[in-house]
């Protein structure tokens, strides 16, 4: 499928048609341009163009953008559908994206429902519009709308739109609201390639490359539309839409371009496995724990439309979470997120309690209380005793042994882990942590869970820190090594900045706390490799009490205002430490900080992988960009590594090894993808 065409007196109707969004792949390029060869065979005063289902148009299909352009080309159908003497009028049904707005630029006019979105997010899939975004949306919207829309990629809902001259109208049925426009008057509708194109304005250039400096460095798609926009005020229109292709064209083959698409398709891959069983309908949870993420949890579960049983230990803990979970449903109401009766919906949703019983009907209890293994069992055996025998029970552990916690109940197979991010209602990652006896029933739950609070779930195996912690536990040490061997925390924060973090290793620990590093290391004493080399300067930092921003100090002071400022004592720290160690501090540049972080990082992941721990090199995309920073437009760890090449990642560690051959030990995977010459996307256990 993809258009339907009817004609009912003088009107044709032409819907676009393919589920579930009305992506426009090549079919649809070609239905449209015979409609209107059709159409002008109709004796036809207009033609109203809409979308099927819930969407006008998502915009072109990005399934198409790996391979060669497949005519016809969707700026030469607009062109037609524009200078056809038959108008079209585009009546806005839902979302118009891309594509989708490009056709309705194109159209004569615009009416829209007011549920309708109208956006050009191009530049988030690393390209720019490609069919008359950057030209058509200013002659009708003027400069600052036009950049706005292109540069940043959000869309403008119906009465901004209409506010912004983007559309005609609002109508609650804009196919029929089509249908009355007087002919006469849409005859006199002059066609947007017509309108004259906006003065250029220096200030509105600035502005947005201003803009976009902060929100988008790195990122080339912004910059090259506001180019396309620019250039196109002095260029004759056809001359400015052959120069907009081209940039599209060029930059859908582009790292970014193939690197955003990627998290796209990934994020979308990432569902529950077919071959678990149905999910179970949840209309209400248990949260046991109402510290910062057990109230994050909670308010995500609310927000979601759940019952929320809360289960604390005592009164005080019980008035703790109900304040905790209340100061974020006041933040939603203050923030304009949340009407006071919406608010009022979730405070009579909620049930804060330090009887069990309460919960008795709970199908899943999530507990998210201290991070310590006795105080977990306890829970859990209170859980057992008190919740139906079927409910299957969730522990939001970051780093404790699911398995152990398992064994300790009645039916270790109702066991998970549901590995939330704070702030837990608003990090969309959820590692779903499979323990040896969880049942398939038990990650479906999870699963289920994960759909209703638009988390995006990815399957997880135990280990000390799962996916996520373990990858960011291998960074944490490189990026100590590196400080240790030459670099302050400050060049290391800048390096991955420039790399695309928003935030550098040791400004997130700032924020986090030195002591849940410290504690981690302290479990892992056990266990760690003596051969391993060791970096004492963290610890040293949490013996001297710098515990980071809630202390006022920690690998920087924040001598408040905002600010961060070096701290002497750190670099002397680290001083002090070589010394001992009898190290010979190196100047490393911002790129050598850089490849030994990254590195580390693919070559744990790839020991994940190796450990199948993570199912996929995309698993550990979606993990590294929506759990921990990882530049999105860098296309995620592993995507990342693709681009640099296995044979590449493989000779630099080799290299490494000469430093420290236990910490650059290579990873199997790593070795056997270069072997086969296969990309780590493809990898398949043997
Ligand atoms: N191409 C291919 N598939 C698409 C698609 C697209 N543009 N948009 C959605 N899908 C698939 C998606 O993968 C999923 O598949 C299903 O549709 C439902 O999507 C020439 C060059 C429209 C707001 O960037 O933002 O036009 O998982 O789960 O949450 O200038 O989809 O079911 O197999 O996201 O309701 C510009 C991208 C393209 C918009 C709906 N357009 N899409 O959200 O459903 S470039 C975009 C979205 C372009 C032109 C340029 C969202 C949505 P599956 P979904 P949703």
């Amino acid at each position: 499928m993809s258009i339907t065409k009817t004609v009912d007196g003088r009107t044709g109707f032409v819907t676009l048609d393919n589920p579930p969004v009305n992506a426009i792949g090549q079919p649809m390029r070609q239905a449209l341009l015979d409609a209107v060869t059709w159409a002008e065979q109709q004796d036809l005063d207009r033609v109203i163009v809409t979308g099927a289902g819930r969407a006008f148009a998502a915009g072109a299909d990005a399934r198409e953008f790996d391979g060669d352009p497949l005519e016809p080309h969707l700026p030469d159908v607009l062109d037609r559908i524009e200078k056809s003497f038959v108008p079209w009028i585009a009546a806005i049904n839902g979302v118009a994206l891309g594509g989708g707005a490009e056709i309705a630029l194109a159209c004569r006019m615009r009416i829209a429902s007011p549920k309708a979105q109208i956006g050009l997010p191009e530049v988030t899939l690393g390209v720019v519009p490609g069919a008359g975004g950057t030209q058509r949306a200013m002659r009708l919207t003027g400069l600052e709308t036009a950049l706005e829309m292109v540069a940043l990629g959000k869309p403008l809902r119906a009465d901004e739109a209409l506010k912004a001259g983007l559309i005609h109208a609002i109508e609650d049925d804009p196919v029929g609201a089509a249908d009355m426009v007087n002919t006469e008057e849409l005859s006199c509708v002059v066609p947007t390639w017509e309108l004259p194109a906006p003065e250029h304005d220096e200030g509105a250039f600035a502005a947005i490359r201003e803009t976009l400096a902060k929100r988008s460095p790195g990122q080339v798609a912004p910059l090259r539309a506001v180019d396309a926009v620019e250039k196109g005020l002095s260029l004759p229109f056809d001359e400015a839409m052959r120069l907009e292709r081209a940039t599209f064209l060029e930059l859908k083959q582009g790292d970014q371009a193939r690197a955003l698409r990627h998290m796209f398709f990934a994020e979308r891959a990432a569902k529950a496995p077919d071959d678990l069983p149905p999910a179970p309908t949840l209309t209400e949870v248990a949260v046991v724990g109402g510290g910062t993420m057990g109230a994050g949890i909670a308010y995500a579960c609310l927000s979601a439309r759940l019952a929320v049983t809360l289960l604390e230990t005592d009164e005080d803990g019980v008035a703790r979470a109900q304040a905790n979970v209340g100061k974020l449903i006041d933040a939603g109401v203050s923030r304009g997120r949340l009407t006071e009766e919406a608010a009022q919906a979730l405070r009579d949703r909620l049930t804060c309690t330090t009887d069990y019983s309460s919960a008795a009907n709970a199908p899943l209890a999530i507990e998210a209380a201290f991070e310590d293994m006795a105080v977990k069992k306890e829970i859990f055996a209170k859980l057992d005793a008190a919740l139906s025998p079927g409910a299957i029970l969730a522990t939001n552990t970051s780093y404790l042994d699911v398995d152990e916690i398992a064994a300790s109940t009645k039916d270790p197979s109702r066991v998970l882990g549901l590995h939330f991010f704070a702030p837990a209602h608003i990090m969309r990652l959820l590692e779903i942590v499979k323990g040896a006896k969880t049942s398939p029933e038990a990650l479906a739950t999870g699963y289920a869970l994960g759909k209703l609070l638009r988390k995006v779930p990815v399957l997880a195996g135990v280990c000390d820190g799962f996916i996520g912690n373990r990858i960011y536990s291998r960074y944490r040490e490189a990026a100590d090594t590196v400080f240790m061997d030459g670099s302050t925390p400050w060049e290391i924060d800048e390096a991955m900045e420039a790399f695309g973090y928003a935030m550098g290793p040791y400004e997130v620990a700032d924020l986090s706390g030195l002591d849940i590093g410290y504690a981690a290391r302290r479990r892992q004493d056990a266990t760690r490799d003596p051969n391993r080399r060791y970096i004492p300067i963290a610890d040293r930092m949490v013996e001297l009490g710098k515990l980071g921003k809630k202390v006022g100090a920690g690998w920087y002071r924040y001598p408040g205002g905002g600010g961060k400022v070096e701290d002497p004592i750190v670099a002397d720290l680290a001083l002090e430490e070589a010394h001992f160690a009898g190290i010979e501090r190196t100047e490393y540049s911002e790129d050598e900080i850089v490849e030994r972080l990254v590195l580390a990082m693919i070559n744990e992941a790839a020991d994940v992988l190796a450990e199948g721990i993570a199912q996929s090199a995309a698993d550990i995309d979606l993990v590294t960009v929506f759990g921990y920073g990882f530049p999105r437009w860098r296309g995620g760890l592993m995507h990342y590594a693709d681009t640099l090449g296995v044979a590449h990642v493989v000779e630099r560690i080799t290299a490494l090894q000469s430093e420290d051959p236990v910490a650059w030990k290579l990873s199997p995977v790593l070795a056997n993808c270069a072997e086969r010459n296969v990309t780590l996307a493809d990898w398949t256990p043997a």
